[in-house]
């Protein structure tokens, strides 16, 4: 009777289906966050309320793509790949542009953001196409979209992004940079593991699940974006009151 029940209504999440309780636990987490990230716009300065909503946005356009991964897996047991990448060119791109907003005001380029864009695009497509149409050559693929990965840490690392942070005034956004930095090195470095464990991937056979991977790591690193950079807006904010309330009261 209960098999049937659940037969009939498809999206039940089952007791000992931890990857769909991923994906519901990822959706709702992403959406508070969102929630959270715009309701405090209001509380920092002006010119960092740009960087919050794009932290809101990240959060949400992966919530709403959650959203549907979850009912996808619930219905067929099978990864979600189309959402997941169409989620994460939207949201990858998104996460670039942080860094670049971090930057903008100390003379960061909008040649930088392109070429942050350009190797994100490029990592996703190959990634793409070694998931879902060549799985057959997924190791080569694999290969291929780590050199987009490798662009993005090199700018972060060493390139342009980290040398405007580093030749800012304001301590706030060199922190930030960095922390966002060890993001994309330690927390990115997240999804490529997932990869691996497809069939015919390197780690394939391992027991380990590739939804699983993805969804902790998304988890991981969008809320955390947006928190470094929430952190990085409020202590800016807190400085530039203290220094102007300082110099009102020496005039
Ligand atoms: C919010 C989503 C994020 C931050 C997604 C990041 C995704 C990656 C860094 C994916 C990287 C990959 C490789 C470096 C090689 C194998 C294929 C990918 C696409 C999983």
């Amino acid at each position: 009777m209960l098999s049937q029940l659940n037969s009939i209504l498809l999206e039940v999440l089952q007791p000992g289906d931890v990857i769909g309780f991923t994906f519901f636990t990822g959706y709702m987490s992403m959406f508070a966050a969102s929630v959270f990230f715009f309701m405090e716009r209001g509380e920092v300065d002006g010119k960092w309320r740009t960087s919050l909503l794009i932290s809101g946005l990240i959060t949400m356009i992966a919530a709403v793509h959650y959203f549907y991964m979850r009912g996808v897996w619930l219905e067929t047991k099978t990864s979600p790949t189309e959402f997941r990448y169409i989620d994460w060119t939207l949201t990858v791109p998104l996460m670039c542009v942080e860094f670049y907003l971090l930057i903008k005001p100390y003379g960061g380029k909008s040649s930088t953001l392109w070429k942050l864009i350009g190797y994100s695009v490029f990592m996703l497509v190959t990634g793409y196409i070694g998931e879902a149409i060549d799985p057959s050559n997924t190791i080569i693929w694999g290969a291929v979209s780590t050199l987009g990965y490798l662009g993005i840490i090199y700018e972060a690392t060493l390139g342009d992004v980290k040398k405007t942070a580093d030749a800012s005034p304001n301590p706030e956004v060199a922190k930030a940079v960095k922390l966002l930095r060890n993001f994309v090195l330690i927390g990115w470095g997240i999804y490529p593991i997932g990869y691996m464990a497809m069939p015919g991937g390197l780690l394939g056979g391992m027991g380990l699940n590739l939804d699983l991977v993805y969804n902790i790591g998304d988890a991981i690193n969008k809320i955390g974006f947006g928190l470094v950079v929430y952190g990085a807006a409020v202590a800016s904010t807190k400085h530039e009151s203290k220094a102007s309330k300082l110099v009102s009261a020496t005039v």
